[in-house]
């Protein structure tokens, strides 16, 4: 197995494995989903599979093999069939835009996730908090990437903004069709046998990042990107590739909205370092830093201490997240309670035999 640590295996996967080697299936990694085919790579090259008959009826999509996910497979001569999915070291998700209350799995397994913003007119952040903190509650390390530095004429400023806001992470420019911090990026933040995932809105430069670091253009082999109406490539798929230097980078298709999926109760206080500090302060247990008296949080905006963005974006993802968590749990009861009857369904025809 030691040639599967090069695409991020480890004792955590092998300890799953154990039972499907048992059973004479490989092991193989996503890099692609096109329909039903699933791209891994394997110990011995690439290969072509298929979701087997059970996985494809009785699993929820959250189940279902992403990008980035370690399967179980039969291999056969040209194709092989999926039959599990080890468990994940961890889940990048979204809500799902719209309404729904519905959670999405971006990619798999993965590092760090780094948001990307063009500093050209994509520079937003409100939007790049929400990313942070969906990023953190899926315990995943984010990095903030500022692209397109080329493009203003003080980049340094736009850093110093994302670094006032106070959440710690790190905070990088650079610029995908220059050399400008490009080369750093990938020296200092992108290690062999790690994985990586580019999100961001359409149009940031997430596939010239990866194309500038592969050499050549992955874009023009077709299959992961099209056109849109303004005539350039826009990525239609996820796509997870393995660098020259040894990293592994998975591009994804731009997002309009990232919706965050807070776990019940949790307030999205404790991913900001100051927020978290401050409102262990406040008067109350239960504070919601709006209108009570003694709250710590409104007092240190007033005294200027906490940023104003930090304290708006908690506000509003506070109020979104305690119309999803309610949502959320009534969608959970009646998925129980579906389950169970079609369980019961699934009994009755075995007795009946129809
Ligand atoms: N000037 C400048 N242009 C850039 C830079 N990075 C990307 N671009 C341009 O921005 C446009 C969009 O880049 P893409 O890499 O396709 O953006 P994307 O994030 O992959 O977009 P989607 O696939 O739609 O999500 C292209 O025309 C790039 O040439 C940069 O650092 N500087
Ligand atoms: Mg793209
Ligand atoms: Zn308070």
């Amino acid at each position: 197995m030691t040639s599967l640590n090069q695409y991020g295996w480890s004792t955590h996967f092998e300890q799953y494995f154990h039972s499907y080697q048992a059973q004479g299936l490989e092991a193989g990694r996503v890099t692609a989903i096109e329909g039903f085919r699933h791209k891994l790579i394997t110990a011995n090259g690439t290969a072509d599979a298929m979701l087997s008959g059970a996985l494809m009826n009785s699993a929820d999509n959250w189940d279902l093999p992403k990008v980035g996910d370690w399967v179980a497979f039969k291999s056969y001569d040209s194709e092989g069939i999926i039959i599990s999915v080890l468990p994940r070291l961890n889940e990048l998700s979204r809500k799902l835009p719209g309404r729904t209350t519905e959670k999405q799995v971006i990619a798999t397994n993965i590092d760090t996730a780094f948001i990307v913003q063009g500093l050209d007119r994509d520079f937003n952040p409100m939007r790049l908090q929400r990313y942070i903190v969906q990023i953190m509650q899926c315990n995943i390390r984010p990095v903030v990437l500022l692209n397109k530095q080329d493009l203003v004429p003080d980049p340094e400023s736009y850093r110093q903004e994302v670094m006032a806001l106070g959440y710690g992470c790190l905070v990088l420019l650079l610029s995908a069709t220059g050399q400008a911090g490009l080369q750093q990026w990938a020296s200092e933040q992108l290690l062999p046998g790690n994985t990586y995932v580019l999100i961001g809105s359409s149009g940031v430069g997430k596939s010239t990042l990866v194309n500038a670091l592969l050499g050549y253009h992955l874009q023009e082999e077709g299959a992961v990107s099209s056109f849109n109406h303004k005539g350039r490539h826009t990525t239609v798929s996820r796509n997870l590739v393995m660098l020259p230097s040894g990293a592994m980078l998975i591009d994804s298709p731009g997002m309009r909205e990232f919706g965050v999926t807070l776990e019940a109760d949790d307030k999205g206080m404790h991913y900001h370092p100051l927020l978290a500090a401050l409102s262990a302060g406040c008067r109350f247990h239960d504070c919601t830093h709006q209108h009570e008296p003694g709250c710590a949080v409104v007092a240190a905006v007033r005294e200027g201490t906490l940023p104003p963005e930090v304290y708006e974006s908690y506000l509003k993802i506070s109020r979104e997240q305690a119309h999803y968590q309610t949502d959320s749990i009534e969608r959970k009861r009646v998925e129980r309670q579906f389950g169970k009857m079609a369980k019961q369904v699934a009994h009755y025809r075995k007795q009946r035999k129809y």
